[in-house]
């Protein structure tokens, strides 16, 4: 251990108690990046072993014209600006039953803030995917849209009812996507006109009491400082406590961490998180979350390479096939046309191998982390969900 601060959040990392928001500053502040992931590495393995999840998923952004304006969103277009478009509920239908004949158990669907579509067009949507493809998974829009939703369906204040009506139209789940960073400095910044955090946290908690899964996300490595983060961490847990100590029959399941892409954005200016700060994010996140079970790598944001290092940083979870992506665009080479684009795809035996190569048990898992055998394209469910949030 060369940094002695970390001595005492050792002790208490090795004794199961739970770490201060002072512990988690010192931990980020602290250069020792080795003691860091050993610490998130002994949590990661009391909780899952060598086992490392991953799942066979499409990415579905069904439209990029969105009311707001983030700045450090390089996806939203305007209505009738270049590169806009919105796709129909046809199209939707037709990339989820290219996703399903791949063998895909889950569809991520996400989009901007359209201020012209209907209400119906969201449940269409639902209902047509779930006739199209019944097995497949539906985990869709974040706390953001729905807020959006609840206004254009003029309720407002009636979250439960939205999500209620989403639920029977097929919704299965909700993504992690639209925290960004629990701050209204950050917030009024940044990313004014879309919803505080006090929002975001209801959304997911009348997911939670109707039984919805859903995840949780922090966009860092912007304008946000260490503390802002630590406070993220610590709303997050603070939620998960109520929604087990209130018996919701759902929960968050796994919390993304999100490096901050500065290209094409309005905050281009700024350098964006180095691989030494991703590494440390994952294993913080393991280290104060210690109500979630789950702390997943999203690769197409830290690269496959520091997806495979994370194993050993806390992180037990990666997503995925994904197939394609619009919200940030690689340059590397995980797009097939050979340079910058959304076509970001990587093969179950790709993922796979990565994860064995890193000495881990690889282990497909659906939506809400139930075991999934395979046959090329055919899969089944061959194991119950856990029944707490923490395994
Ligand atoms: O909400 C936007 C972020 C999120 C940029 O729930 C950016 O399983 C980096 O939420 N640089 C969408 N990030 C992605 C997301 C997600 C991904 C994978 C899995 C899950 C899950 C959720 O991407 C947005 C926003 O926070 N984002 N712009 C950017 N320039």
């Amino acid at each position: 251990m060369s940094d002695p601060n970390l001595k005492p959040i050792a002790d208490k990392v090795y004794a199961g108690e739970r770490l201060s928001a002072e512990d988690g500053l010192t931990l980020l502040r602290s250069r020792d990046i080795w003691t860091i992931g050993e610490l998130a590495n002994h949590v990661r393995h009391k909780l899952h072993g060598k086992t490392t999840y991953y799942n066979v998923n499409r990415h579905i952004n069904y439209s990029n014209i969105c009311a707001l304006s983030c700045k450090f969103c390089e996806f939203y277009r305007k209505k009738g600006q270049d590169g806009a478009y919105e796709d129909s509920v046809e199209q939707i239908v037709e990339h989820a039953q290219k996703a399903a004949s791949g063998g895909a158990t889950e569809l991520h669907i996400v989009g901007g803030l359209h201020p012209f579509l209907p209400f119906s067009y969201y449940t269409d949507m639902l209902r047509a995917i779930r006739e199209a493809v019944p097995a497949i998974h539906i985990k869709a829009f974040t706390a953001v849209e729905i807020v959006h939703l609840a206004r254009i369906s003029k309720r407002p204040n009636d979250l439960a009812g939205v999500l209620s009506e989403l639920k029977a139209a097929g919704l299965g789940s909700l993504p992690g996507g639209g925290a960004e960073v629990f701050d209204d400095r950050v917030h009024d910044e940044a990313f004014k006109g879309k919803i505080r955090s006090d929002k975001w946290l209801d959304v997911h908690r009348e997911a939670h009491k109707l039984g919805l899964m859903t995840n949780a996300t922090m966009l860092y490595g912007h304008i946000e400082s260490l503390e802002d983060r630590i406070h993220h961490f610590c709303m997050l847990r603070e939620a998960q406590d109520e929604a087990i100590e209130n018996g919701y029959e759902g929960w968050f399941q796994t919390i993304i961490p999100l490096p901050f892409f500065p290209d094409g954005s309005e905050l281009e200016h700024l350098p964006g998180p180095s691989g030494l700060d991703n590494l440390k994010m994952l294993a913080v996140s393991r280290l104060m979350l210690d109500n979630f079970a789950h702390i997943k790598s999203f690769w197409i944001m830290q690269t496959l390479e520091i997806t495979q290092v994370s194993l050993d940083f806390g992180v037990d979870d990666i997503d995925g096939t994904v197939v394609w992506y619009d919200i940030t665009k690689l340059n590397g080479t995980a797009d097939a046309s050979g340079g910058g684009g959304t076509h970001q795809e990587v093969g179950v035996n790709e993922l796979r191998k990565t994860i064995i190569e890193a000495g881990y048990d690889p282990v497909e898992r659906d939506t809400i982390y139930r075991r999934v055998e395979r046959d090329g394209a055919d899969w089944r469910v061959v194991e119950a969900r856990s029944e707490t949030a923490t395994v």
